[in-house]
């Protein structure tokens, strides 16, 4: 295939209610989507950069800029015969994974559609649900943190996962835990911490928590290492793993024992695969986390999920835990604590063009 044409759409959606993390908090998701055109079909990708860069470097608009003025460029004119071609081929721009990733994806749904597969049969994946998890924001109060989580409980997550930082950590998984002994129940500081806090962070260890995740800063492996001998609870790195060689690096540091693969974040599927590939011979449990995407990196990720070495409960959930409406369709729903990994042809999603033009922000296009 061969990129004829290329859109960019900022979107502004709606969250149903605000997500507030130790990086700050967010009320309305900026997503960058983009639309490629090839053969007669049109494949889309998400980028999963935020409005600021708080959980990354990038942005939608450092996303938008690399993509219109670097990215796209380097496909000029390129018969690209498989969607693991891409890395290579972007290889010359250095860093912007996220960039990258929005890319390749919108590529494998291309590749996906023309062969009349899902995704999920391209990436090799062999389940046909994932197990859903939920990320609870930091929340005003113990009340309204105890009722939140019961909310998502009683819709049937199979594993809650706490957002803290100072100041909301121990009494928050207290609580929680003290209510639902046997849930499931992982933390998320979002490199809120350092070592310094290794005493505080120790007493985490008596909630039999699945792990503590990104405790410290995104370029602190070694500090991780360090971190690790000192708990019991495991580790797992989100933020750190920015590539394939990243979580090569921190296996071999004993930086993290889980890894949270977001193949947005470590520049494509195609990475993602490494690191599903290293981690599978290493016995190193995975599971894929989630950036608040519409329907069309959502459908991604459940793609991706749907790999034998994802075993752990993921960050993805029903579309209604953050939109009323996306702006791809159907939505995905939440069935027995599960979600329906998609078998149509491609993403297994619809981008639904009305609502796409009611929440854009911005749109670019592009031509070889
Ligand atoms: C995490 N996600 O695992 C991220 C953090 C996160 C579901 O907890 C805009 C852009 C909003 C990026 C909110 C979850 C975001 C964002 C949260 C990333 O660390
Ligand atoms: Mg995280």
């Amino acid at each position: 295939m061969r990129v004829e044409r290329a859109a960019l759409y900022l979107v502004a959606l709606p969250l149903v209610a605000p997500f507030r993390t130790s990086f700050g908090e967010e009320r309305v998701r900026h997503a960058l989507l983009v639309a490629l055109e090839a053969d007669g079909r049109t494949g889309w990708g998400e980028c999963v950069a935020g409005s600021g860069p708080w959980y990354s470097a990038e942005t939608v608009d450092t996303a938008r800029h690399v993509l219109l003025d670097f990215a796209l460029p380097l496909l000029r004119g390129k018969e690209i015969a498989h969607p693991r071609e891409v890395p290579e081929l972007l290889a010359p721009i250095r860093g912007h994974p996220m960039a990258k990733a929005a890319l390749e994806a919108a590529l494998w749904d291309l590749h996906a559609q023309g062969e009349g597969k899902p995704l999920t049969k391209l990436l090799g994946g062999t389940r046909d649900r994932v197990a859903a998890g939920v990320s609870v924001g930091i929340q005003p109060n113990l009340p309204t943190l105890l009722s939140r989580v019961a909310g998502y409980v009683g819709e049937g997550y199979r594993r809650v996962k706490l957002k803290i930082e100072p100041g909301w950590d121990l009494e928050p998984v207290a609580a929680v835990r003290e209510r639902f002994p046997d849930l499931p129940l992982a933390v998320d500081a979002n490199a809120a911490y350092t070592l310094d806090h290794a005493r505080h962070l120790k007493e985490l260890d008596r909630f039999g928590l699945l792990m503590v995740e990104q405790p410290l800063a995104y370029d602190d492996l070694l500090g991780h290492a360090r971190l690790a001998e000192k708990l019991t609870t495991p580790i797992c790195l989100d933020e750190s793993i920015s590539s394939p060689h990243r979580a090569w690096e921190a296996l071999e540091l004993g930086a993290c024992r889980i890894i949270n693969v977001k193949q947005g974040r470590i520049g494509g599927l195609s990475a993602a695969l490494a690191i599903h590939a290293l981690a599978t011979e290493r016995g190193v449990p995975l599971w894929c986390g989630g950036m608040l995407e519409t329907g069309v990196g959502r459908a991604v990720n459940v793609a991706l999920a749907s790999l034998p070495g994802f075993t752990l409960p993921h960050d993805i959930s029903a579309t209604d835990r953050y939109y009323r409406e996306d702006i791809a369709l159907p939505p995905f729903r939440l069935e027995d604590g599960h979600i329906r990994v998609p078998h149509e042809p491609g993403l297994g999603v619809a981008v639904d063009l009305p609502r796409l033009h009611r929440y854009a922000a911005g749109m670019w296009t592009w031509r070889p």
